[in-house]
């Protein structure tokens, strides 16, 4: 098979894949769903075909392994089958289909690794069901919080409830937690989802960092009331306190170089045309390549809501329910992709941090990681036009392979 063959061959996993979505533009696959159910039986397939042995963990996490030689460490791949509403194709799951087809090519060239492989899917990357994510490499890590299985979804499914609705058992989960020792990195293969290779006119870059990133819930509680009797002066409207929070963390963000603060998903009570809004819950997510700035902005926010809640007379509750540090890959695993995808006389190979998350920060508790970025059609991600050159795609196998084999 050419390299024409191994990208379109990616693409129509990809496609077949985009097809597990709840209806609507784009692709909707949340975590312990049916659409997530209908995903992991094409990945079965898939890796199936690659000849890896499959199971599912109890995080949800569908795992194929190539066994390597007895007692040989492993080699850990992936990233996660979850989307966001209404995005693309590619974010995340591109980077489980990539490095089952290597696997499936290195076999196919008579290739045996001194090591063995695992290539993972994780269930939950994008938080965007439940206040939490990345339960799957967390636990792996070993540093998953129990407490995050009370977290609710917005129809006041628990976490815990949704996983053992999935058939799986969250009581065992400390139990994944995996030997370090008999890990030897982890290496994650990722849309870019920004501008910078498609400009340098690459196909793939290297990940030097990940940013941080926390997330807070915000409830602001008021009064709802008749929108036409109530006056202006006698309202206490808690819509009304969280504009005045959004925009205090606009300007907080704009402030400080590299600090980013957004309001993404706001719940509204009772919701309609002609009543006071009496209780908004928001949520307000906050990156930084520094952690200290993040979290000092997250301090200095938290007394902003609070400030404009004394002011404005609303009840105010803020629980911070999700964070992760910012993640240095290691330099290690960068010269040697650096050297994949240097080989054969290729550019110099571009670097780049990424303020984008990933399954790579949560991995970095447990071994040294490694990320690659594939080039993306102008920079699009988290929407339905998301798109991947099934050519980016093939280079992805390709440098991915090339690292596997100098690991030998
Ligand atoms: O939100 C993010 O950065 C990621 O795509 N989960
Ligand atoms: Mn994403
Ligand atoms: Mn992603
Ligand atoms: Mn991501």
């Amino acid at each position: 098979m050419t390299d024409t063959d191994w990208g379109a061959l990616a693409q129509h996993w990809l496609e077949r894949l985009a097809a597990c979505s709840e209806p609507g533009p784009g692709v909707t696959r949340l975590p312990f769903t049916p659409e997530h159910r209908a995903a992991l039986a094409v990945l079965v397939a898939l890796m199936e075909q690659a000849g890896l042995a499959v199971h599912l963990d109890d995080a949800g996490t569908l795992i194929g392994r190539l066994d390597g030689p007895t007692g040989a460490p492993t080699l850990i791949l992936g990233s996660h089958q979850d989307s966001v509403r209404e995005g693309g194709g590619y974010d995340g799951i591109m980077g489980v289909v990539l490095p089952v087809l290597t696997l499936m090519k290195l076999q196919q060239a008579g290739v045996a690794l001194p090591f063995a492989v695992e290539v993972m899917a994780f269930a939950d990357e994008e938080g965007v069901r439940f206040p939490t994510a990345l339960m799957g490499p967390r636990a792996l890590a070993g540093t998953f919080d129990m407490a995050a299985l009370d977290m609710r979804d917005r129809d006041g499914v628990s976490l815990r409830r949704a996983m053992e609705e999935f058939g799986l058992n969250p009581d065992t989960l400390p139990g994944l937690r995996r030997d370090p020792a008999q890990v030897l990195g982890w290496v994650e293969i990722h849309l870019e989802q920004g501008p910078i290779l498609e400009a340098a006119g690459q196909n793939i870059g290297i990940v030097t960092s990940i940013c941080g990133i926390e997330r807070h819930m915000v409830t602001f509680t008021g009064k709802a009331a008749h929108a036409g009797t109530v006056p202006m002066h006698l309202r206490r409207d808690a819509l009304a306190g969280a504009a005045e929070l959004t925009l205090a963390a606009e300007s907080q963000a704009r402030e400080f170089d590299g600090l980013l603060a957004t309001v993404g998903a706001l719940q509204v009570r009772p919701g309609v045309v002609n009543a006071v809004p009496g209780e908004v819950a928001m949520t307000l997510e906050i990156r930084a390549p520094d952690d200290t700035q993040r979290e000092k902005a997250g301090v200095t926010l938290c007394r902003i809501a609070h400030g404009i809640a004394k002011q404005r007379g609303l009840g105010l509750e803020i629980t911070r329910t999700y964070a992760q540090a910012a993640t240095p890959c290691s330099p290690q695993i960068i010269d040697r992709l650096v050297k994949a995808v240097e080989a054969g006389n290729r550019p110099a190979a571009t670097r780049i941090a990424s303020g984008a998350t990933h399954d790579t920060s949560a991995m970095a508790g447990l071994c040294s990681v490694g990320m690659l970025f594939v080039a993306c059609r102008d920079g699009i991600s988290h929407h339905p036009d998301e798109h991947v050159e099934p050519a980016a795609m093939a280079a992805g196998i390709l440098t991915l392979e090339r690292f596997l084999r100098q690991l030998q």
